[in-house]
């Protein structure tokens, strides 16, 4: 779980991190990707198990295509392996809707081709040298958030590896509200280190005083939501928020059975951004906007409990920090900026470790609920 103060978060290191430090990180991350896998039939590999997800078979690809692109051919100045299968492996040109269509890669011969970049990637980690370290990190995480997307399909498919094994420590303090006063605050990643382009630059933003909740809303409260009429009262809920739950017949959150959630005192996830504001509002609150929720997970005094259990929907579109830089995947972030997309902030309990921070942007429509996500609620101060 992450900690205020850091704990729990990746330390940065100077020059990013250190060569045989990345050497580890690659090593370790495709352990945790096969040993998603590794329980799976090849039919479930192979197959689309969801209309919004790709078939595993094409994440795995799909890694060691990026790693071969980043590593091997930009870093390394080599040839790609396999230029043959870029595109197919490549999100813009394949979007997830026709990846159950493709030739790409199944079986033995997609893990021949993942050992097979990786070989060439370790190849030119030594011969070549990590760099100032970014492209390393940028394919290490990567490669962690298509263990995060993966655990969104075996979820949805109802395997093995979508699901929280086993709760987390109960920390010891209460809940309610927490006071944050008004003022400016530094938001986004400094300048030392990696960070994702959407997390720069740091800027200065001011922020008048709000509540927010000290824990993240439960399975239990949400049901009482349901009970209560929250899925049929029309005044909670958004004009666009109410068509999309009328016309896919929403009345609980994603995974749920007739007997309700399973574990009432967790965090409720697989919730849309639809959902997380009509909550809100039926509870005479709102949810924070990402300034907000920034600044109360990196506000010493009083700190947020629960952050990394699940991801929490904010109030805001997903949009460049003034003066942002594409760098260096122009498609990583700038493709999403605008109205449609709502920020996620915290990280949840399948992302990797490393991954984690503070100032880190996750972003996705307002109706998906593939995401491991659900609500911290906010307030103004009257
Ligand atoms: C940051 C989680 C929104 O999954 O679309 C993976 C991460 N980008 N491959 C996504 C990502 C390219 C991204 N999110
Ligand atoms: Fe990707």
């Amino acid at each position: 779980m992450i900690g205020r103060d850091g704990a729990g978060y990746a330390q940065p290191s100077m020059a990013i991190a250190a060569h045989p430090e990345l050497g580890d990180a690659l090593r370790a991350t495709r352990g945790r990707t096969l040993a998603l896998v590794a329980p799976l039939d090849p039919g479930e590999l192979e197959r689309v198990q969801h209309p919004l997800m790709s078939p595993l078979d094409w994440d795995l690809g799909h890694i060691a295509a990026y790693e071969d692109l980043w590593i091997v051919h930009r870093h390394g100045g080599g040839a790609l392996l396999r230029p043959d299968l870029a595109d197919l492996y490549d999100a813009f040109e394949t979007p997830r809707a026709v990846r159950g269509e493709i030739p790409f890669l199944r079986g033995q011969d997609v893990l021949d081709y993942i050992a097979a970049v990786r070989e060439r990637a370790l190849e030119v980690l030594r011969d070549v040298g990590p760099g100032d370290g970014t492209l390393f990190e940028l394919v290490v995480r990567h490669e962690a958030q298509h263990n995060e997307t993966m655990r969104q399909t075996l979820f949805l498919a109802g395997l093995p590896g979508g699901r929280p094994i086993a709760a987390p420590p109960e920390a010891a303090t209460g809940g309610g509200w927490i006071d944050v006063p008004a003022g400016p605050f530094e938001m986004g990643a400094g300048a030392d280190g990696f960070a994702f382009d959407n997390e720069r630059p740091r800027h200065s933003v001011g922020v008048p005083a709000f509540r927010i909740a000290r824990r993240p809303v439960t399975n239990g409260t949400w049901l009482r939501f349901c009970e209560g009429g929250g899925y049929e009262r029309r005044e909670w809920w958004s004009d666009e928020g109410w068509s999309w739950k009328e016309e896919y017949d929403i009345s609980h959150p994603e995974g749920w059975t007739s007997d309700g959630p399973v574990r009432a005192d967790r965090p409720v996830t697989h919730v849309s951004w639809f959902e997380a504001d009509a909550f809100a509002r039926a509870q005479g609150a709102r949810l924070p906007t990402e300034a907000e929720w920034e600044k109360a997970s990196t506000w010493t005094q009083e700190p947020i409990a629960q952050v990394g259990e699940a991801w929490e929907w904010t109030s805001s579109c997903f949009a460049g920090y003034p003066g942002f830089v594409a760098h260096p995947y122009r498609e990583y972030s700038e493709v999403f900026f605008g109205d449609r997309y709502r920020v996620l902030r915290g990280s949840s309990w399948a992302t990797e470790r490393r991954v984690r921070s503070p100032t880190l942007r996750n972003w996705d429509l307002p109706q998906r609920r593939q995401i491991f996500a659900g609500v911290r609620l906010a307030k103004d101060v009257t």
